[in-house]
């Protein structure tokens, strides 16, 4: 990416912020309901739609689940939220995943685009990945049946929305939320597809994220899959600034009111709360009232922005893509 800056000049970190694993983990009882849910579900169902998050491909999908569920069933692996990610690798991504997990079905969306080219293959992807599967215990149905599922927030509810509102006579739409595990429970049906009839369960199956390392957590918590207040705003916004660093990208100066690039989350912060305006008053014991920085909030803000892409479309999971072997030896 072409900046003002010099990454040479400065001396980043070159390791990820430390965090106990411990604060990586949610995993509340409802969702373990689901999963059970869910295998029953299973049975029924003719294809699984995975939904995951762009920026992060490679990290934080279910294996537990990919193997149980996916396995026995035709499995379409959508990456949602292609608009916050950088498109250029789409190629490198999809031809990894061929490689490594022999997955062949995979569609980049953005469900915040009705025009998005991605959704409309969804449908016709569907329904020729069904009519061209072992349908089993299943193949006297003429109906299909189709479960989304995925780890929290990646956009499920959204592509379900997408997927029904293409098809009128629809009725309420799903509460599509930012905060991880806005949808409780498997419910009804509805249609989304008519000649064939495909039929959808209108609440996603939701899936505890995998964390195999602590990057991978803070990965997972940056994309808003674990739950904000349990891994701590800072320390998000920490790993934002060390991805940001490391990876050249500094939109953040700016935005953050600085000068130029800074490795310290403290002094980020506290410039941030100048220049978003986030200071607040707090009373001493003598009475004496102090303006202070709202680090909390400014922490806050900070990652908002990365969320909604004003720090740039990035692709978090960019070190896990294996170099081709053509570039290889165009490099050697
Ligand atoms: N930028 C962007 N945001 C999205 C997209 N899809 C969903 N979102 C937002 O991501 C958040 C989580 O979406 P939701 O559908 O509730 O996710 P779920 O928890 O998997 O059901 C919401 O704030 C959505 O508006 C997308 O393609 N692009
Ligand atoms: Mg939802």
């Amino acid at each position: 990416m072409a900046t003002k800056f010099d990454a040479a000049l400065y001396n980043f970190r070159k390791k990820c912020p430390y965090v106990s694993k411990d604060l990586l983990r949610w995993f509340p009882g409802h969702m373990n309901k689901g999963l059970k849910q869910m295998q029953r579900k299973l049975k029924s169902v003719d294809c699984v739609i995975e939904v995951h998050d762009a920026r992060i491909p490679f990290s934080g999908r279910n294996p537990i689940f990919t193997s149980t569920l996916t396995g026995a069933k035709p499995h379409i692996l959508v990456f949602n939220k292609k608009d916050l990610s950088n498109r250029s690798y789409i190629p490198r991504i999809k031809d990894q995943l061929k490689a490594e997990e022999g997955i062949e079905n995979v569609v980049f969306t953005n469900c915040k685009d009705e025009h998005c080219r991605g959704l409309k293959t969804v449908r016709p992807l569907l329904v020729d990945t069904i009519k061209n599967s072992n349908r089993y215990n299943r193949s006297e149905e003429i109906d299909y049946n189709v479960m989304i599922i995925g780890v929290p927030n990646v956009g499920k509810s959204s592509l379900i929305n997408m997927l029904r509102s293409n098809n009128m006579r629809l009725r309420h739409a799903l509460p599509v939320g930012a905060v991880a595990g806005v949808t409780r429970s498997l419910m009804t049906k509805i249609t989304i597809n008519n000649n064939p009839k495909i039929f959808m369960f209108d609440t996603p199956g939701i899936l505890e994220p995998t964390v195999k390392d602590i990057e991978m957590g803070l990965k997972l918590a940056l994309c808003a899959s674990l739950q904000d207040h349990l891994v701590g705003e800072e320390i998000i916004a920490d790993y934002l600034l060390y991805w940001l660093n490391s990876h050249n990208n500094f939109k953040y100066v700016e935005y953050m009111g600085l000068e130029e690039p800074c490795d310290d989350i403290n002094r980020v912060l506290i410039a941030g709360a100048i220049k978003l305006n986030r200071i607040r008053k707090t009373r001493d014991f003598d009475g004496t009232v102090r303006e202070v920085p709202d680090i909390l909030e400014v922490a806050r803000a900070m990652v908002r922005a990365f969320r909604t892409g004003e720090l740039g479309r990035t692709l978090l999971d960019i070190d896990l893509l294996k170099r081709t072997r053509e570039k290889e030896t165009a490099i050697a």
